[in-house]
């Protein structure tokens, strides 16, 4: 039996990319997952991908738009009682809309992102830190970027809710820390999942962002999440910045091949 077969973690944008490869991580250290996402079917896929593999895994599938309150506290009120005690929270769930200066920016898709990537972290974790205030331990993990850290040309509004999640991270820090909640921040650089098909609207051409250089796989910063978080209980590592090898900061990126 693993030694983390109590242990729950939940996990926010489960259905690809970076939090897909997430609950892998996870799946194979045999936590409980709670996998989350707008898209129902891919969770169904994801759970029975996972169950094949590991067969005492324990999973539930949430779906609901990060977005919506009511939505969120309608899925949390279906999980059963003895998936009550969430240990770790991973809010990963987010995305950018469109790329372009700002006297061009679209309304729309400024609140698609501040919605998602701000306040849709907000809801989740105003509804799960009070679990883990009670229980004097937890562990929240938001996934920021390097968008966060360094604004780049036409990123504006996306880098704008990056560098606030950041800040925000601090903040939750300071607040739950004194309860032995840890929280920390995970920052990439590019990472090759559906991010950039999302940007661009499902544009496959734009989406091609990746082609002379190599990025880093949704692996890597799934592994990096699983060792902040597995980490021991005296143990923060509160903030992490990690880049494809071939990408020094926001906009330097050795694009020979
Ligand atoms: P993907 O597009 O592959 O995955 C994004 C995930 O977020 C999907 O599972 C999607 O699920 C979920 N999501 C998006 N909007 C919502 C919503 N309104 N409600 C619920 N879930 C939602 O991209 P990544 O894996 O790359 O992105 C994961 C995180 O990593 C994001 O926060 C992103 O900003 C960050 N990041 C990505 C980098 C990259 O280069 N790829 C670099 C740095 C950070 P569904 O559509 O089913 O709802
Ligand atoms: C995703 C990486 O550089 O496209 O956060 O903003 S970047």
């Amino acid at each position: 039996r693993s030694p983390h077969a109590e242990e729950v973690v939940f996990i926010t944008g489960a259905t690809s990319g970076i939090g897909r490869a997430t609950a892998w991580q996870f799946a194979r250290a045999g936590y409980r997952l709670v996998l989350t996402g707008r898209r129902a079917a891919c969770l169904e896929e994801l759970s029975e991908q996972l169950r094949e593999n590991f067969e005492q895994l324990e999973v539930q599938t949430l779906s609901f738009d990060v977005r919506n309150k009511e939505e969120i506290d309608a899925a949390l009120a279906k999980l059963p009682e003895s998936w009550s005690n969430i240990d770790i929270l991973i809010n990963n769930a987010g995305l950018a809309k469109g790329r372009g200066p700002i006297h061009e920016g679209k309304i729309e898709d400024w609140e698609t992102m501040i919605d998602t990537n701000l306040k849709g972290l907000l809801y989740l974790s105003r509804a799960i830190s009070p679990i883990m205030v009670q229980n004097k331990k937890g562990f929240i993990i938001n996934i920021g970027s390097i968008a966060g850290k360094e604004a780049y040309s036409d990123g504006n509004v996306y880098c704008a809710t990056k560098a606030a999640l950041d800040m925000l991270t601090k903040g939750m820090r300071l607040d739950l820390h004194r309860y032995g909640v840890r929280v920390a921040a995970i920052h990439p650089g590019h990472v090759e999942t559906e991010f950039a098909l999302v940007r661009f609207d499902g544009d496959e051409e734009k989406a091609k962002i990746y082609d002379d250089f190599t990025p880093l796989r949704a692996e890597d910063v799934a592994e990096t999440i699983f060792f902040v978080a597995s980490r021991p209980e005296r143990v923060n590592i509160q903030d992490l910045l990690l880049f494809a090898n071939q990408q020094a900061s926001a906009a330097v990126i050795d694009r020979s091949g």
